[in-house]
């Protein structure tokens, strides 16, 4: 970790010291990925399968699981399973609570206007596979799919699906699962195939084929919605002298240890934290089988030395962390600064570790700064909201000359007209009785 003093920083050092690895795709990326949806559009499952082989080395003759693999699905250790369903019920609480209830009133007497919500109808989710079979991420996109009800949940994976992806996919409701990872399975679900159903929109973190493809068919009418951009994981740990460097340590690396391109940062107003921070993070680290991908994590990442925990927060909230996690004396009022963040941990007792499995938070958050300005993961992106109202006579002869008069000053002649022609004929009713 590169060790910088935050106060002796020129503005522009200050921004390089915050600065992510720029998002630069790899040459071509992007006709790839093109090229990838348009097989995929032309040949259908074909494509899924020939695409599967040649770089997931899957050899599939079909693309959804077997019978022998939803049995395989129940055969998973006991424990596993009771931390899926503790995990499974944590999350369902937090995303049922965060129903709207129904609102509906009066702004001026006779006109009423409503805010209702519905369930988006058909919902994909990707689930990455590689070195890590990420049940959880099952868990934080189908549990708020499911309580929105959605109509139709398909989720895809990589072959070969760890039994605990479908025992985590059954236990949330997936309707459909689908084996086939990277730019194909987004195609796969944004226009459909043979096996797969299309749907409206598509959600959860991948590869930057996976990242691309969503940005592609995003943006194609006939496509499917994403649910937020992505970029690598990263986390920020705000820490003064009364933090255990063990536990801060652990936090680095928990985050570290995800991809070579993950970022963690430790702020501090204490260079007695910093180094021993850095002791640990070295005894800590040698122990990790993933050792060779948290240390290039960590040779991207930073320590900073701020004065005090009022700049520490200052420079969290500049860089917008996916993950904050505060371990200091004063960490309610820490908290009541924060600006931007995906999520917080707050206390040395709450690990990131417990919000990426079974707080019951979403684990799906925006990255590289998004946090600014795009939320977690939540209940309403499987729903969309809509309006409605409606008019009595003696509301629209309330609101009538306002709507006319602004009709008016847009010039805007037939606008004016369909109020006043209701107008009209409410006064002949009143003059014929
Ligand atoms: N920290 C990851 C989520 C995750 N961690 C899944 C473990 N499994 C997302 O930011
Ligand atoms: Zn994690």
């Amino acid at each position: 970790m590169q060790q910088v003093n935050w106060a002796k920083l020129s503005p522009a050092e200050q921004q390089q010291a915050l600065a992510r690895n720029p998002m630069v795709s790899a040459e071509g990326l992007a006709d790839v990925v093109a090229g990838i949806i348009a097989k995929v559009r032309e040949q259908g499952d074909a494509a899924l399968l020939e695409l599967g082989r040649q770089f997931d080395s899957a050899e599939l003759s079909a693309l959804t699981p077997s019978e022998d693999d939803w049995a395989a699905a129940e055969q998973i250790p006991s424990a596993l399973k009771a931390a899926i369903e503790q995990a499974i019920a944590n999350i369902r609480s937090f995303h049922a609570a965060q129903r709207l209830s129904p609102m509906a009133l009066e702004t001026q007497p006779g006109v009423r206007c409503e805010l209702r919500v519905e369930a988006i109808d058909k919902v994909g989710l990707y689930v990455p596979g590689g070195s890590a079979p990420l049940i959880s991420t099952v868990l934080m996109l189908a549990v708020p799919a499911q309580i929105a009800q959605c109509r139709q949940v398909v989720l895809t994976t990589p072959a070969p699906i760890d039994p605990a992806i479908l025992y985590a996919a059954k236990a949330c409701g997936v309707t459909q699962v689908i084996a086939a990872g990277g730019a194909q399975a987004v195609a796969a679900l944004a226009y459909g195939t043979e096996s797969v159903a299309k749907v409206d929109k598509i959600f959860g973190p991948g590869n930057r084929f996976v990242t691309e493809a969503k940005r592609q068919v995003s943006q194609d009418a006939a496509g499917a919605a994403i649910d937020m951009p992505a970029g690598p994981s990263e986390v920020l740990v705000i820490a003064d002298a009364s933090a255990n460097p063990a536990f801060v340590a652990s936090d680095l690396l928990s985050q570290a240890e995800h991809g070579e391109d993950s970022q963690v940062i430790l702020v501090s107003d204490s260079q007695t934290l910093i180094d021993s921070a850095q002791v640990e993070i070295a005894s800590q680290l040698s122990q990790l089988p993933r050792k060779a991908i948290a240390e290039q994590a960590l040779a991207q990442s930073r320590s900073i030395l701020v004065d005090d925990l009022a700049q520490a927060v200052q420079v969290s909230n500049a860089y917008a962390p996916e993950h904050l996690i505060i371990q200091t004396q004063l960490d309610q009022s820490v908290l009541a600064q924060v600006r931007a963040a995906g999520s917080v941990f707050v206390g040395p007792y709450t690990p990131e570790s417990v919000g990426d499995y079974a707080s019951g938070t979403n684990h799906v958050l925006p990255t590289y700064g998004f946090s600014k300005t795009v939320s977690s993961l939540s209940l309403a992106d499987f729903q969309r909201r809509f309006t409605v109202q409606s008019l009595s006579a003696q509301g629209l002869q309330n609101l009538g000359e306002c709507v006319m008069t602004l009709a008016d000053a847009e010039g805007l002649d037939a606008h004016k007209n369909a109020v006043a022609i209701r107008l009209a004929s409410l006064q002949q009713t009143v003059e014929s009785q």
